[in-house]
């Protein structure tokens, strides 16, 4: 039996987790002078977890002939960063474990200098030695991570060392089992970035939440001597402001201004400038706001249908994880040609240049973490595992205008567990990020009715925005039932269809019953739409996906080969019968609202 003191102690422990320390990311690193690490980097794939207690972060050499190193880093295999390692070596495709990258690089300490070590991302755990001294782990796949080596870094030569780990964890987020590749390595960029001694940790610049003539802001500096004042600029509308830094180096802007407001019709973006002291930072900021009014969103205060599409990170033509601007331009690119103005970027945070590029195509963006499937609800380090997630997601993408919309997690298990972990997430990121709309891709429904379904998740309490994943045509029902199934909600909230959609090999063809052929997934989206399009409190749509991806789940010997088949169009490029079934769909849809 556990005592009333363990019961306390527990309790204690849950708070404490549940309240992770604020994202200590640098905002806006390529506005820095940065030196890039990416290229060739040695690698080690360690199966059996040897690299800690054989010190390869010493990366040492043999003295003499005598003496016993069994490893080497310079004589090893070589890996790209950035890059996932499963597609650059076939004997890695299917490998989950941990593999040790280094790399050297020469620095030329300069006084006055702060420096950083700046990830973009790595799947899953990294551990990170600068010339054999640990600076520190980060856990999750997909958000950026730094650490400062000030005090570490060397003029002259420097050894840096990371232990990359994509092992799977039934209490991880994700948990074990997802519906895409498990792509391990150093999938971003690294990069050392230099800032002054006391420099601009992050900043926020946005119109006021509903109020579309008035700018709130923040900036945040970091070290010892902090200016008494921090400046705001933004030249091209003759704006500049100057506020007085709190105790804690905060300072806080809030003024009245007539700005071209941000939209996909015009992503007018403007330089704003952010200084303080011997610190200054450039961005591209677009202003804009939105919020929901009943069962519609609001854009600029204007109701907005979101003709969106649902995307994996995955990089066309070569497979593998996207991370390269050509990648981000092509994705998007076939979004924006398929008349879409929103995208959802499933099931985790993109890279920050996606969204950068979404900012100036004028694409909405819907951002998430993924809490997928079933996580382990109980347990207080995932939930501050998500939490952490979401805080580096949100720190890192704040100031984007194209993001409208913070995704909490996909498709779980209705439950009390499951309720309470999410409503938390829900009050953590309002506490984050108040202007942004809250949203789940929810896919628990009931029959309401013969033909009837219906949306009661208790966790559409705590949403701003329904998000619903619904699969009529392809794991349930025949593309033809569509035509009757009718929705009801139990909250008046605009609905977003987060997916639907089904599978088709490029070049099938065959009869619109045949499975995987591209006739049966033409005429499932055609019945869908006509579906959907019945719903009056439908507000926008991300039908799913944009392209075919690695999928360790699907099997199918000439038809998937590990790929789901859901895409639009193939990883390839070629467009199938769908895709132009959804491009007519939204050109009409553009035409009566535009
Ligand atoms: C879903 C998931 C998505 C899958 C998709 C599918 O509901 O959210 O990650 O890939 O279905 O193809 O089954």
């Amino acid at each position: 039996m556990r005592t009333k003191f363990a019961v306390f102690l527990s309790l204690l422990s849950a708070i404490a987790l549940a309240e992770p320390a604020p994202s200590d990311l640098i905002a806006n690193p390529s506005a820095r002078t940065t030196i890039s690490l990416d290229g060739t980097w040695n690698t080690v794939v360690d199966p059996f977890e040897t690299g800690i207690s054989a010190r390869f972060y010493e990366n040492r050499k043999p003295k003499d002939e005598s003496d016993l190193v069994e490893y080497s880093f310079d004589a090893s295999q070589k890996l790209k960063v950035p890059g996932d390692w499963n597609t650059q070596r076939e004997s890695l495709f299917l490998y989950e474990g941990p593999i040790w990258y280094q790399r050297y690089f020469s620095y030329g300490k300069r006084s006055h200098t702060r420096v950083f070590l700046y990830f973009g991302a790595a799947n899953y755990l990294a551990r990170v030695w600068l010339n054999g001294t640990k600076l520190g782990e980060h856990v999750g796949g997909f958000t950026a991570f730094n650490f400062e080596i000030t005090d570490v870094i060397a003029s002259g030569e420097n050894s840096l060392v990371v232990e990359v780990n994509n092992t799977r964890h039934a209490d991880g987020v994700p948990p074990l089992s997802t519906d895409w590749w498990n792509y391990g390595g150093l999938t971003r960029s690294v990069e050392v970035v230099e800032v002054p001694n006391t420099f601009i940790q992050d900043y926020s610049v946005q119109l006021t939440k509903g109020i579309s003539d008035e700018v709130t802001g923040w900036v945040q500096f970091n070290g010892k001597n902090p200016p008494e004042k921090a400046a705001l600029a933004i030249p091209e509308a003759g704006i500049r402001q100057e506020a007085k830094l709190d105790a804690s180096g905060r300072a806080e802007f809030r003024f009245h201004t007539q700005l071209q407001l941000w939209s996909p019709e015009n992503p007018k973006l403007y330089r704003v400038i952010i200084s303080g002291g011997e610190d200054s930072v450039i961005d591209e900021i677009g202003f804009r706001t939105v919020e929901t009014r009943g069962t519609q969103i609001l854009l600029n205060g204007r109701p907005i249908f979101l003709r969106g599409i649902s995307m994996h990170e995955e990089a066309p033509f070569r497979g593998g994880r996207a991370f390269s601007e050509e990648d981000d331009r092509t994705l998007l690119g076939w979004a924006q040609e398929l008349g879409c103005n929103f995208v959802r970027l499933a099931h985790y945070p993109h890279n920050e240049e996606l969204i950068r590029l979404a900012d100036r195509m004028g694409i909405l963006v819907w951002s998430e973490v993924p809490v997928y499937w079933d996580v382990d609800w109980t347990n207080p380090a995932t939930l501050e595992n998500a939490e952490a997630q979401l805080r580096d997601n949100i720190a890192r993408d704040h100031n984007r205008a194209a993001v409208i919309l913070w995704s909490l997690s996909n498709e779980t298990p209705v439950g009390a567990p499951r309720t309470n972990f999410l409503k938390t997430l829900a009050g953590y990121v309002r506490q984050l990020d108040s202007t942004r709309l809250i949203t789940s891709a929810m896919n628990h429904t009931e029959a309401s009715g013969p033909d009837a379904r219906r949306l009661s998740d208790p966790l559409g309490q705590f949403l701003d925005v329904l998000g619903l994943n619904e699969y009529v045509g392809w794991y349930e029902h025949a593309p033809e039932d569509a035509d009757r199934i009718q929705w009801s909600f139990a909250y008046d909230k605009p609905l977003i269809v987060s997916e639907f959609g089904g599978g088709a090999l490029y070049g099938k063809h065959g009869h619109t019953g045949t499975r995987f052929t591209e006739e049966y997934q033409a005429n499932l989206f055609e019945h869908q739409l006509k579906m959907l399009e019945k719903i009056p409190s439908l507000a926008g749509m991300s039908p799913w996906v944009l392209m075919d991806f690695y999928s360790p789940r699907r099997f199918l010997p000439g038809v998937q080969d590990f790929r789901n088949r859901k895409g639009l169009l193939s990883e390839r490029g070629q467009r199938k019968q769908a895709f132009y079934i959804l491009q007519k769909f939204y050109r009409e849809k553009k035409e009566k609202q535009p």
